[in-house]
């Protein structure tokens, strides 16, 4: 058993798992981070704790484990409540679960459907990419972050998202910067917030993963 308050099992390139080191920078609450080898073995205490999926991120607040990384932040939303990640009222609330649950559906498989395509599946990947972006932009629309004024659970859920894109791009021969100004505008200014300039994966060191991706997957 962990013996730290706040325990989160972790692999640095999960966008996943980022969402919650974030949250927690957030929050100001102190966390002790272990990092999982999902390639090689993962640990006891990653299989015991999240038994139904056995994957990162888990949180084990007091020993006891948190598990899904949108319900993650959510929660860590709930138990230390400042400042705020979720809007105040409910329709603001329910709207952010809405985003939060149509990333979830959405972004990380297209952005896999680009790394292992080739040919006619490559084009099609990449214009669906772009859509998503696109509908994202939409939600945004002027607003600085999804929420309004202010960093929080939408953005918390999507910038780690954005330490793929590098990847992505390479595999596609596309710049996100390119087709998607306010998407791109607004990646730049999470950037500058601590928490994510601290937490977000290095996009190099993340491409290098998805070249041992393909590989484990037989694609050259
Ligand atoms: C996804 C977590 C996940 O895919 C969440 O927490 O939001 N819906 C979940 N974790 C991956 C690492 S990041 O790609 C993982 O733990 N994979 C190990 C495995 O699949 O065995």
């Amino acid at each position: 058993m962990p013996t730290k308050e706040v325990v989160l099992l972790d692999f640095w390139a999960s966008p996943f798992a980022t969402r919650v080191r974030i949250a927690l920078a957030e929050k100001g609450v102190a966390f002790e981070g272990q990092e999982e080898d999902l390639f090689g073995g993962k640990s006891e205490l990653l299989l015991n704790s999240n038994p139904i999926y056995q994957k990162v991120p888990v949180l084990l607040h007091d020993g006891k484990p948190v598990v899904e990384s949108t319900n993650i932040v959510a929660y860590v939303d709930e138990a230390w409540p400042s400042p705020p990640l979720l809007p105040p009222c409910a329709y603001g609330r329910a709207q952010a679960r809405f985003w939060a649950d149509f990333i979830d559906k959405k972004v990380f498989d297209a952005g896999r459907n680009i790394w292992m395509g080739k040919g006619e599946e490559l084009e099609v990947a990449k214009k669906d990419f772009i859509e998503i972006l696109k509908q994202l932009e939409g939600a945004l629309g002027e607003k600085d972050y999804f929420g309004g004024d202010s960093f929080g659970f939408v953005d918390i859920i999507l910038i780690p998202m954005t330490s793929w894109f590098y990847a992505y791009e390479k595999f596609g021969g596309f710049k996100v910067e390119d087709q998607c100004h306010k998407f791109s505008a607004w990646m730049k200014k999470c950037m500058e917030r601590e928490s994510v300039a601290k937490y977000l994966p290095c996009p190099q060191k993340v491409y290098e993963i998805v070249i041992m991706l393909r590989k484990m997957n037989g694609i050259e």
